[in-house]
């Protein structure tokens, strides 16, 4: 007889697995879990969350700043239901996260039992590689590794549920080895997957053709950075980099055009619209209208996932495999471009797009133009600084502004686009590696929707941090700016008021009230010194600042419905004064450069 409980089992089989942060929120359907935690000597350790929903944000975000498996756990019912929206964003970026939820006891289950939801149909679609209820003692230990396995090899969401009887029952840590059981063992390697040398070949003969190569590189290629460089270097090519990709390559080469589609560069549409060859290397950004145009480019796609290829541009050879290794593959194979014009050009651009950043960032407004936050910032970004930013107008300056260099990291919600995970990505990238400096980047929506209160988990956790440096960057413009300007520029109509005006709230004052620092900042000129404070001070720190929501995010490009639709809502819009002067200005500076 083993006093040791299935909970006790599972969670020790989870350390088994290299996990050793659960990011969690409690209630009655998983305290079999608590007390196993506290037997188990807080290992792995219950990081206690404002929100399921941030649980499962940091559980994301840990798969995506580490590579490991992330693992969230909820209570039954309400707490398993919060969790969805993290889940999401963690299934459609392809991180593996494995969530764990309660239920209530197997024996109530079918009786209307209180919070009793039918959490395998909730779970099927995030979690649809792999969903289980625990109804069995024996089964702990496939279930447990089965959903960790299948998370890393799916990179997905998988999820047990264990209901709260089974939590405590005793454990089976070794089935009875009779008909029916499952001996499951521990352990997963990643795979290197290389395409044929035929398909290589052919791959190279494309690029060995083209005389004008553009590379868009994704989240796929983050580990490939040599490789990149090399393949660019041979190709002459220029490189776009889709926003999930952005800590690829650093923003410093002179050949990387940043950032690429809405929230993009220039240098990226034209390296797009001029090509004549486009490699693909670990992206699936969706919008066509920012790729080239179907048949003026040939193209060649990298991507370890087969069901990713040939999606978004129709490819010539789609080439199934790793980046690193493939790229490593198809080197020797590619000719070195002789003629650097195409390259040259490129670099041209980059160079003035930078120039026109940087005054587009000095333009005035009343009272502080948000772009100037992020150049400032840029400045000063401490080495292997991890960055991420949440779903508003804080992506386009993050996408457009921030020069990430070499080993920093950054990311966002690439393919939900939810708001919110700005804060708690950022709390998981202190929790993964507490000796580097993480820079939420968050506007005040968000930081009304649940960044203000997950301050609250910084304010109990931040002692434990090697370095206590997390600071946030709240964006207060009292407006949801980046849906007000797409009803001005795709709608063709006014900002709704009603809809996206957001209270004024005190975000420095809150932060200094909660024991973290606080700026508050409204000067131009005090922009460079709040980063420097900020950078210096011995604690946590929120900057906010107090930005005009009247700079438009513009376009890399925009197209002539845009225009219609943004003079039509021009006509109606109360503010058009003021937005239009705004415009004007940016508008001549991208005519004029470096003016
Ligand atoms: C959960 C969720 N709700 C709504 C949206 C739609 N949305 C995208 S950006 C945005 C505005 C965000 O406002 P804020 O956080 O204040 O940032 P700002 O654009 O003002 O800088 C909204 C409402 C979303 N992406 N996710
Ligand atoms: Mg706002």
């Amino acid at each position: 007889m083993s006093d040791q409980t299935v909970a006790d089992f599972m969670l020790e089989r989870l350390r088994a697995w290299g996990v050793n942060r659960i990011y969690a929120f409690p209630g009655d359907g998983i305290n079999g879990f608590a007390g196993a935690f506290e037997r188990a000597g807080d290992e792995p350790e219950f990081i206690q969350v404002r929100h399921e929903e941030m649980a499962a944000f940091m559980a994301c975000a840990h798969a995506k700043w580490t590579g490991e498996v992330g693992v969230c756990l909820a209570t039954s019912g309400p707490g398993a239901i919060h969790l969805l929206n993290g889940l999401y964003d963690a299934k459609l970026d392809h991180q593996p996260v494995v969530a764990i939820v309660g239920q209530q006891a197997m024996s109530s289950l079918g009786g209307h039992y209180q919070q009793e939801v039918d959490l395998v149909s909730l779970f099927k679609d995030v979690a649809h590689e792999y969903v289980h209820m625990c109804t069995d003692p024996a089964q702990a230990r496939h279930l447990v590794d089965r959903a960790v396995r299948i998370a890393l090899a799916e990179r997905t969401v998988t999820c047990l549920i264990v209901p709260n009887d089974v939590q405590d029952a005793e454990a089976v840590p070794t089935p009875p080895r009779r008909h029916g059981t499952v001996h499951s063992g521990l352990g997963w390697e990643p795979p290197r997957i290389v395409p044929a040398r035929e398909q290589l070949e052919r791959a190279a003969a494309v690029l060995n053709e083209g005389e004008r190569v553009a590379m868009l590189i994704g989240a796929g290629a983050l580990d490939a950075q040599p490789e990149l460089e090399q393949v660019a270097d041979v190709l002459g090519a220029g490189v776009a980099k889709a926003l999930l990709g952005k800590a690829a390559l650093p923003d410093d080469l002179p050949y990387v055009t940043g950032s690429i589609g809405l929230l993009g560069t220039k240098p990226s549409w034209d390296l797009m619209e001029d090509c004549d060859t486009l490699l693909v290397v670990g992206s699936s950004f969706p919008y066509s209208e920012f790729l080239p145009e179907e048949g003026s480019a040939r193209g060649v796609q990298i991507d370890h996932d087969g069901r990713m290829v040939g999606l978004r541009y129709p490819m010539e050879v789609n080439l199934v495999g790793d980046a690193r290794a493939t790229l490593r593959e198809l080197l020797p194979l590619l000719q070195r471009k002789e003629d650097r014009g195409w390259r040259e050009t490129v670099e041209k651009g980059v160079r003035e797009w930078w120039e026109l950043i940087e005054s587009r960032a000095h333009e005035e407004a009343e009272p502080l133009n948000p772009q100037l936050l992020f150049w400032e910032l840029s400045r000063r970004l401490p080495d292997l600084a991890i960055l991420s930013s949440d779903s508003g107008s804080s992506a386009n300056w993050y996408a457009r502004d921030v020069r990430l260099r070499q080993g920093m990291k950054g990311s966002l919600s690439g393919t939900l686009a939810t708001m919110g995970p700005g804060v708690p990505y950022a709390i998981a990238a202190k929790f993964a590696y507490p000796e580097r400096v993480a820079i939420a980047l968050v506007g005040d929506g968000a930081m009304q929707m649940n960044g203000n209160s997950e301050l609250m988990t910084v304010v109990k956790y931040w002692r434990r941090w090697s370095d206590p440096r997390l600071i946030v960057l709240v964006l207060n413009n009292r407006d949801l700016n980046q849906v007000t300007w797409e009803q001005r520029a795709m709608e063709g109509d006014a900002r709704f008021d009603v809809s996206q005006s957001v209270p004024d709230f005190p975000y420095a004052r809150y932060a200094e009230l909660i024991g973290l620092r606080g700026i508050r900042v409204e000067d131009p000129e005090q922009v460079g010194q709040a980063w420097e404070e900020a950078l210096a001070a011995d604690r946590p720190c929120v900057i906010e600042a107090i930005v005009d929501p009247e700079v438009p995010p513009l376009p890399p490009h925009i197209t002539l419905e845009q225009a219609r639709a943004f003079t039509s809502a021009l006509r109606k819009d109360p503010h058009r004064g003021r937005m239009v002067r705004q415009m004007l200005r940016e508008t001549v500076r991208e005519l004029i450069p470096g003016r």
